[in-house]
């Protein structure tokens, strides 16, 4: 059978091969980016995870057998190379490796159903369409080298911080962010959801005593946007807190992105600057603007917005001008917030509850929680919700449960933010939106 690595193994990735090794006999495996034949002399660039490294085979110095094999070669086909490095200042890490022995392990088709060296510029549908091929650009495994990165490092500040990661059920029975955005799915004879938050679960988990939790999983939002900032199927970054409020877990959102950030400046130097994204690790503390505030900002940019509303696109980007980088939005109306949301003591028509913003685009949402049984019941139905939906969720009320604040955080608009990306759709491996369900 042919393409069997057998015994052949990779000795070298691509960003291991450099003039000091001058000499060595190495093997390199990776797809070929690039083919050139000049009769008497070929060049094949090999490509992996690491970079790429220049394979130069002059036809007086390598065997005619090899010469034919690689002529068989084909654009993007997986290729392993067994040779000798030497120095070769303008090549790729100023070397070039003499083939004594090549294999072809997976020979791609042609002609490819899209270009991944990007002389050929393909559109974000041909891109996603094909984004195994996609992914093999530089630029776009950068945005999910730093993304993956970002996880690593939030889960390191959580457990450093005392917060224990927990999964939650994604089957649910019930909305928790307001009852249209749910997909029904069929579960046996009943009909169930996709859920859209963990919020009932980490809230949950107070009265379990587990005092922080936190959860990176998918959130389902049957949402019919079609935007730059929107998917239908998301991770959510999510912690909760018990003994602490909207003040407490704001500044805990504050330190993680400015941990998060100032790792992903020392970790991914190379991703960054290979999307050209230049990433500000902020110093002072986030600044907060009240809701009531907002209102008026965005009243003076000549945007109407009355109070009590939602902001509009449009008042995002005109708060967005005034304040830019990040900012907490707080002390919002409590009737535009979800029932679980604590109102001000006193002054019931606001709430303890906050969004973080970058610009114009919201990156989180969080508050204080209602603790209180009879409390979380009366809100419930305020909101035109049947209490008795919320049956197993509300008993956790009853027998025990701390005050406790939390917030949510969306991982595809905060990759957009550290990559410097415009379309969500740039920062999900696989989207999934108003139109796209494959690959
Ligand atoms: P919220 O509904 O505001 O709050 O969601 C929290 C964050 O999740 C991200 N997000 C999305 N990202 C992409 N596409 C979507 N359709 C989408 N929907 C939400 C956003 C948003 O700020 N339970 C609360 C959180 C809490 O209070 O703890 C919640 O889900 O970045």
């Amino acid at each position: 059978m042919q393409g069997l690595l057998k015994d052949w193994r990779r000795t070298n990735y691509a960003n291991q091969c450099n003039p000091e090794i001058a000499g060595n006999d190495i093997t390199v495996m990776g797809w070929v980016h690039e083919i050139r034949d000049f009769g008497g002399i070929m060049f094949v660039i090999i490509r992996d995870v690491t970079g790429r490294v220049q394979i130069t085979a002059p036809s007086k110095k390598v065997d005619e057998k090899i010469m034919e094999e690689l002529r068989e070669f084909r654009k993007e086909s997986v290729v392993a190379i067994k040779g000798t490095v030497q120095e070769a200042p303008k090549a790729p890490n100023g070397v070039e490796v003499l083939p004594k022995e090549v294999k072809v392990l997976n020979l791609a088709n042609q002609p490819l159903p899209m270009d991944p060296t990007e002389k050929v510029k393909a559109g974000i549908d041909t891109r996603l369409d094909s984004r195994f091929i996609d992914m093999r650009k530089e630029n776009v495994s950068a945005i999910f080298k730093i993304k993956g990165q970002m996880f690593h490092t939030i889960r390191d500040f959580f457990y450093d911080n005392g917060f224990y990661e927990i999964n939650t059920p994604k089957l649910v029975a019930s909305a928790t962010e307001g009852g249209t955005e749910l997909f029904p799915i069929a579960y046996f004879d009943r009909e169930a959801f996709l859920g859209q938050s963990p919020q009932l679960y980490k809230q949950m988990m107070m009265a379990g005593g587990m005092d922080k939790v936190f959860e990176i999983g998918q959130i389902f939002r049957a949402e019919e946007h079609d935007t730059l900032r929107h998917l239908n199927e998301a991770v959510s970054i999510d912690a909760e807190a018990s003994f602490a409020d909207d003040e407490d877990v704001m500044q805990i959102l504050n330190d993680m992105l400015v941990h998060v950030i100032t790792d992903i400046n020392d970790k991914c130097a190379d991703e960054l600057e290979i999307l050209g994204h230049e990433l500000e690790v902020p110093e002072e503390k986030f600044p907060h603007v009240t809701y009531d505030e907002a209102v008026d900002i965005v009243n003076a940019h000549g945007v109407e917005m009355p109070w009590g509303e939602d902001l509009s696109r449009e008042a995002e980007k005109a708060l967005g001008d005034e304040m830019g980088g990040f900012y907490f939005l707080t002390r919002w109306p409590s009737a535009i917030k979800p029932f679980y949301v604590m109102p001000v003591d006193g002054d019931e028509k606001y709430a303890h509850a906050f969004d973080l913003m970058y610009n114009n685009l919201e990156l989180s949402s969080g508050a204080t929680r209602v603790h209180q049984h009879d409390l979380l019941v009366k809100q419930i139905q305020e909101r035109g919700l049947n209490p008795e939906g919320f049956g197993t969720y509300l008993k956790a009320f009853e027998y025990g449960m701390p005050p406790h604040a939390g917030w949510g955080v969306g991982a595809e608009r905060l990759t957009m933010v550290m990559t410097g990306s415009e379309n969500i759709r740039e920062c999900a491996l696989f989207p999934r939106d108003r139109h796209r369900l494959t690959p």
